[in-house]
């Protein structure tokens, strides 16, 4: 037997799901507070010109919307130089400082992890802001138990490196990696107070 109130709730549920359907659009995202709102229909025939009022392309046309509220943000970010991307990735920084450990810890909490130079465009893009804050940074890698060789934080080997001249050179006794303002690298201890650099 159904009870009373569950067949209240499912009557509630189908109700909803009968205006939703009878209107035949999704729901609008609205604008955070503050942001002008968009026309009626949600879309914005500016940017999204191949917009057809077909019902078909309805989902084309919320995903062409989405990408225009998301680089704009992107375009006010890298203005306020907080924001980078090479390639997929995108770095960023406030220009706080931390050492190792604490910088770990930081990325977890906002769904990042720390910035980890895979090729030549990624150093350039965390080399902006060594330069932009002019403070050494922290490199996602450490020496592995035999000195002198460094890995990736998931244990893989460095597929590529840009140690300074002469560098690594603590032989054990610097563990992590500092980038240099010149975007080179150098082994050293993980207590320094270094820019905090992520990478999404
Ligand atoms: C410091 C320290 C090292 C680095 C050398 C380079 C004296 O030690 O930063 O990590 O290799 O300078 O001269
Ligand atoms: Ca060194």
């Amino acid at each position: 037997m159904v009870s009373p109130q569950l067949f209240h709730k499912v009557l509630g549920v189908a109700f909803l799901l009968l205006l939703h359907c009878a209107q035949g659009k999704a729901a609008r995202i609205p604008p955070l507070p503050g942001f002008v709102d968009l026309p009626e229909d949600g879309i914005n025939k500016a940017y999204c010109p191949s917009f057809l009022p077909l019902a078909d392309n309805e989902m084309e046309d919320i995903t062409c919307l989405l990408e225009h509220r998301i680089s704009r943000l992107e375009g006010v970010l890298h203005l306020e130089k907080k924001i980078t991307a090479s390639g997929g990735k995108i770095f960023a920084s406030t220009g706080e400082k931390a050492d190792f450990h604490t910088i770990l810890t930081k990325y977890r909490e906002v769904g990042g992890s720390i910035a980890t130079p895979r090729n030549p465009g990624e150093n350039d893009a965390i080399l902006y802001f060594v330069k932009n804050f002019k403070t050494y940074t922290y490199l996602g890698m450490k020496e592995s138990i035999v000195p002198s060789k460094f890995h990736f934080l998931d244990g893989t080997q460095l597929s590529y490196t840009n140690w300074h001249l002469n560098e690594p050179s603590g032989r054990g006794e610097e563990k992590c990696v500092e980038m240099y303002t010149y975007g080179t690298w150098n082994d050293k201890k993980c207590n320094q107070n270094h820019l905090i650099v992520c990478q999404f």
